[in-house]
This record gives C-alpha cells, sequence and structure tokens, in this order.
C-alpha cells in the first residue's frame, strides 16, 4: 500500500486561540506529509510499494524489516501514525475532562484527572530535543501509563497502544509560542478530543 497524508478533520484555523492556523497548515502539508513520503520511499526500496500489514503492526514488529531499513521505517513510520493519531485527538471546543472508562483508569492511576494532568504536563515540559509524550494501554500489564519517546519513536515499537500523544518538536509549537513550550502545553489541552479517546481506550477493553 501506498500511503497518504490524512485529511484534518478540522480547518487550519479551527484550533485558532490554542493553535494557530499557520502552523496547522505548515505541520500538516509540509512535516506530515514529509513523513509520508519517506514513509513510501522506505517500503518501497525493501518490497516495491507493497506492504501487507498496516505501520502499525510494522512498528510492533521492526525485526522483520530488514536491519538497513529499520532505522528509516521507525523514523517516517513513526511520524506518518504518530501526528495521524495528533490530528484525530484534538478538536475545536475541545478541552474539559475525559469520560467513562477512562476517567475511570485515570482515578485508578493517578488518583484524580488534575493530577494526570499535572504529571503528563510535567513529563511534556522536560523532555529535551525532539519527542512526544503518551498516554498508552499498556496490554501486557492491562494499564494506562505516561510515557515519553524520542524523536519520532512510536509507543507501538514499545508493543505500547497510543491512546493520546503531545507532538513537543518545536515546529509544532515555535511560530506562536516561541520558546515558552509550558505555554503551548498548558494551552494544547483545551482542544482535546476527550470522545475520540474515551472510545479508542474502550475498543481495548
Ligand atoms: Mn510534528
Amino acid at each position: 500500500m501506498r500511503y497518504q497524508l490524512p485529511k484534518l478533520p478540522y480547518g487550519f484555523d479551527e484550533l485558532e486561540d490554542f493553535i494557530d492556523a499557520k502552523t496547522m497548515e505548515i505541520h500538516h502539508q509540509k512535516h506530515h506529509q514529509s513523513y509520508v513520503d519517506g514513509l513510501n520511499q522506505s517500503l518501497e526500496e525493501i518490497a516495491g510499494s507493497f506492504h501487507p500489514k498496516y505501520i502499525t503492526s510494522i512498528l510492533s514488529d521492526l525485526k522483520s524489516i530488514p536491519e538497513q531499513s529499520r532505522k528509516k521505517i521507525n523514523f517516517f513510520g513513526g511520524g506518518f501514525e504518530n501526528h495521524r493519531l495528533f490530528w484525530e485527538t484534538m478538536i475545536p471546543n475541545g478541552g474539559g475532562n475525559p469520560g467513562g472508562n477512562l476517567a475511570d483508569s485515570i482515578d485508578v492511576y493517578f488518583e484524580n484527572f488534575n493530577k494526570f494532568k499535572n504529571l503528563f504536563s510535567g513529563i511534556s515540559n522536560s523532555i529535551e530535543g525532539s519527542g512526544w509524550c503518551w498516554l498508552v494501554f499498556n496490554p501486557t500489564f492491562n494499564k494506562i501509563e505516561i510515557i515519553s519517546t524520542r524523536n519520532q519513536d512510536s509507543p507501538w515499537v514499545l508493543n505500547k497502544i497510543p491512546l493520546l500523544g503531545l507532538d513537543l518538536w518545536e515546529h509544532a509549537y515555535y511560530l506562536k509560542y516561541y520558546n515558552k513550550k509550558e505555554d503551548y502545553i498548558s494551552s494544547w489541552w483545551n482542544v482535546i478530543n476527550w470522545d475520540y479517546i474515551e472510545n479508542r481506550f474502550s475498543e481495548l477493553l
């Protein structure tokens, strides 16, 4: 299969006040596109344009990829899938609190939503260089966790299923927030699509 740039579920300017239109446009049209192109090119190099598995299955089993291509597939495949999820987990007029099973699980593992939010924000802010902060489901221990990854490393590589991810590359916020990463992080909570994330979580249970 050839991967294509996923459509944004909203307009570039619809997250304005929290994420500016220009950042959204460049992030989606240029950065995400470059991961799509890099992924297609890397897959072509190893098996023509056809690969029978979806990228999350490939990332979960990187050893099945010829060694010389592993790093590239990890980077571009992670970049492709991380951003695909990132767009889906945001929505205009989002924010608030999660409900349902996810809210219950957050209470179990983080005591309450505010503690979860503070912990997630703190870890996000402490990432040095480029990376992501994640809420993941760990199927081995059947629990949710917060983790961070470097560059475009995906939780799938660690056999963890990402529910929510925050892009902490400078390209995600620099035009509006400059060096104020903390302000970007606190704004982002206002555009989270908790219904989408809750559904994603409930399907795993
Ligand atoms: Mn990005």
